[in-house]
C-alpha cells in the first residue's frame, strides 16, 4: 500500500539524514547545531526526497547517485520553514505540533539555523557535483527552483499580494510550493537522456506540487486564511481542481503503464492526505 511505502521510505531517508548530520554537527557551535537539528528532526514527512527516490526507481537510476542532492533538497525545505515561521514572516509559534525554532532558540539563532541549513545544502550540492559532474544540471535546477525564480520568489509574491485573482494565487503556488516538488522529480531525471520523459516528469512535478499546496489549503481551512485558492474557489472549487490535476497526471503518465503506477498513486495519496 502506498501509505506503507511512503512511511518506510521516509524512515529510511531519516536515517540517512541523521547519519549525514551527525558527521557535520561535530564541527558546529553547540547551540547552532542544536537549532539546526531541532528543525531537521522534528517530524517532517520527507515527501520531497522520497519523491526523488521514487522517480529514480521509475527511471531505473541507482538511488545512490542522488542521495546527497535529495539531502540538500530536504535541508533547503527545512531552512525555508524556519524562516517562514519567524515573526517577520508568518510569526508562527508551532510547526509539526512543536514550538517553532525561534520560540525555542530565539530569533537570532533561528535565523542562523535557517542560514546554516541553506549553506550546508549548497556545500553538499557542490561536493556532489565535484564527484559526478553529470549531476550539474540537476544541481542547477534545484538552485533555481529554490531561489528568486522559484520558492523565494513565490514567498515574495505572496507577501506583496493586493486582491489577487485565482490565477495569481495559482502562479504563486507554483513558485512557492510546486517548484521544490519539480526539483525533487528532476533530480534523477536529468540522468535519463530522454527529452520526452523529462518533459513529462517536469509537468508531473509541478502538478503534484500544486495538489500538495491545495490540500494544504484544505487542511488549514479552519484558519480562514486570505489570499489562498480556497478563499476564492471555496472547498468545492478546490476539490474539483485537485481532481482535475489528478486526471491530468493519469493522462500524462498512462503511456508508461505499470511503471508509473506508484507516481499516480502518490498523487492520489497526497490529495487525500490529512497531515
Ligand atoms: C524562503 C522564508 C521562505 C519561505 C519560502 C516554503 C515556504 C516559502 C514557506 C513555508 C510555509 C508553507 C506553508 C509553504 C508551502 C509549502 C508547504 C505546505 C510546506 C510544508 O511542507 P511539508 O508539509 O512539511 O512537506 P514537513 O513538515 O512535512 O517537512
Amino acid at each position: 500500500m502506498i501509505k506503507d511505502i511512503i512511511k518506510l521510505e521516509s524512515k529510511n531517508f531519516e536515517m540517512l539524514l541523521q547519519k549525514f548530520f551527525n558527521e557535520k554537527k561535530a564541527f558546529y557551535p553547540k547551540k547552532l547545531a542544536d537549532a539546526m537539528e531541532y528543525s531537521l528532526f522534528s517530524g517532517g514527512k520527507r515527501i520531497r526526497p522520497v519523491l526523488s527516490f521514487l522517480v529514480a526507481d521509475f527511471l531505473d537510476i541507482n538511488r545512490n547517485k542522488i542521495i546527497d542532492l535529495a539531502i540538500a533538497l530536504e535541508l533547503i525545505h527545512n531552512y525555508s520553514l524556519i524562516h517562514d515561521d519567524l515573526p517577520c514572516m508568518d510569526n508562527d509559534d508551532y510547526r509539526r505540533g512543536k514550538l517553532t525554532s525561534h520560540k525555542v532558540f530565539g530569533e537570532d539563532f533561528a535565523t542562523l539555523a535557517g542560514d546554516a541549513l541553506l549553506n550546508l545544502a549548497y556545500e553538499t550540492i557542490l561536493e556532489t557535483v565535484s564527484k559526478d559532474n553529470k549531476l550539474f544540471i540537476s544541481a542547477l535546477i534545484l538552485a533555481k527552483c529554490a531561489g528568486a525564480e522559484g520558492m523565494i520568489g513565490g514567498q515574495a509574491d505572496e507577501l506583496d499580494f493586493v486582491n489577487p485573482e485565482a490565477k495569481d494565487i495559482l502562479d504563486m503556488y507554483i513558485k512557492k510550493t510546486a517548484m521544490l516538488f519539480k526539483a525533487a522529480v528532476l533530480l534523477p531525471a536529468y540522468l535519463h537522456i530522454n527529452e520526452a520523459v523529462y518533459n513529462d516528469l517536469q509537468k508531473y512535478g509541478e502538478k503534484l506540487g500544486l495538489i500538495f499546496q491545495l490540500t494544504d489549503d484544505l487542511l488549514d481551512a479552519d484558519q480562514n486564511e486570505e489570499n489562498t485558492y480556497l478563499s476564492i474557489a471555496g472547498k468545492e472549487g478546490t476539490h474539483s481542481l485537485i481532481a482535475k490535476l489528478n486526471n491530468e497526471i493519469k493522462d500524462l503518465l498512462s503511456k508508461y503503464a505499470d511503471k508509473a503506477h506508484i507516481l499516480i498513486e502518490l498523487a492520489e495519496y497526497i490529495s487525500a492526505r490529512n497531515l
